[in-house]
């Protein structure tokens, strides 16, 4: 192994999620560690061995990689087909990338992940938190619609027939527009490629992963 990838629960870190997927689309010959998330950025031993004190920490051929985008980035040197070929193409996905990373705060704030919800619509929203999220929705709408439907065709994944790292910087987001049931504030192709995405190998391994995490790791959220 050429590296160390260190993770929190699968369950709830969608941080984590990002990170690991650009690893493995990166075909990265790295072993991984997973710590048990604590809830509230109380997790003493993330702190101790990440530069960052957070989680995705990726380790690699004497390179040491954290924050997720940057994770996406460094795989995408090594697999460069994680950006579009084109420059233009690749200055937007740069963009919508980066767009997850500095934002969408609402939707991440009031859905936030865990693997084992089951479809559970939001309630009790205060009107301020709603108008928030249903900005966000709209946002997101609108990004990934021009994501999916450039030059006039609609591409599977966000920049072609395949995912990359603006698909990795959105699979939690995918995952929640289902726990949610917030499908009805997108447009179709965003939609269909939320399921398109979730069906992937790669999202389908790690969720059959987080069901394996032990019952001690949980923390209550739902
Ligand atoms: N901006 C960071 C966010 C990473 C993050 O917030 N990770 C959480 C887990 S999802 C974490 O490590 N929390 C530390 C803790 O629980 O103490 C990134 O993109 O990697």
């Amino acid at each position: 192994m050429a590296g160390l990838l260190l993770l929190g629960s699968r369950r709830y870190s969608s941080w984590s999620l990002r990170g690991w997927l650009a690893v493995r689309l990166a075909g990265l010959d790295v072993s991984e560690e997973v710590i048990p998330l604590k809830g509230n950025g109380q997790t003493v031993e993330i702190h101790q061995r990440s530069p960052n004190r957070l989680v995705p920490y990726l380790e690699h051929d004497r390179a040491q990689i954290w924050e997720s985008l940057a994770i996406c980035a460094y795989c995408a040197e090594i697999e460069p087909a994680l950006w579009p070929q084109d420059r233009v193409s690749r200055a937007h996905a740069w963009s919508v990338s980066a767009q997850m990373h500095a934002g969408f705060r609402a939707l991440r704030q009031l859905c936030p992940m865990d693997m084992e919800r089951q479809l559970q619509p939001l309630q009790g929203l205060s009107s301020e938190n709603e108008e928030a999220l249903n900005n966000d929705l709209s946002l997101l709408g609108f990004t990934l619609e021009k994501a999916l439907t450039r030059q006039g065709k609609v591409t599977s994944f966000l920049f072609g027939e395949a995912p990359g790292v603006a698909d990795c910087m959105y699979a939690p987001i995918a995952l929640r527009i289902a726990q949610y049931g917030l499908e009805p504030f997108l447009p179709p192709e965003v939609v269909a490629w939320c399921q398109r995405w979730r069906d992937h190998a790669l999202m389908r391994l790690w969720q059959e992963l987080s069901y394996k995490e032990p019952a001690a790791w949980r923390l209550g959220y739902t």
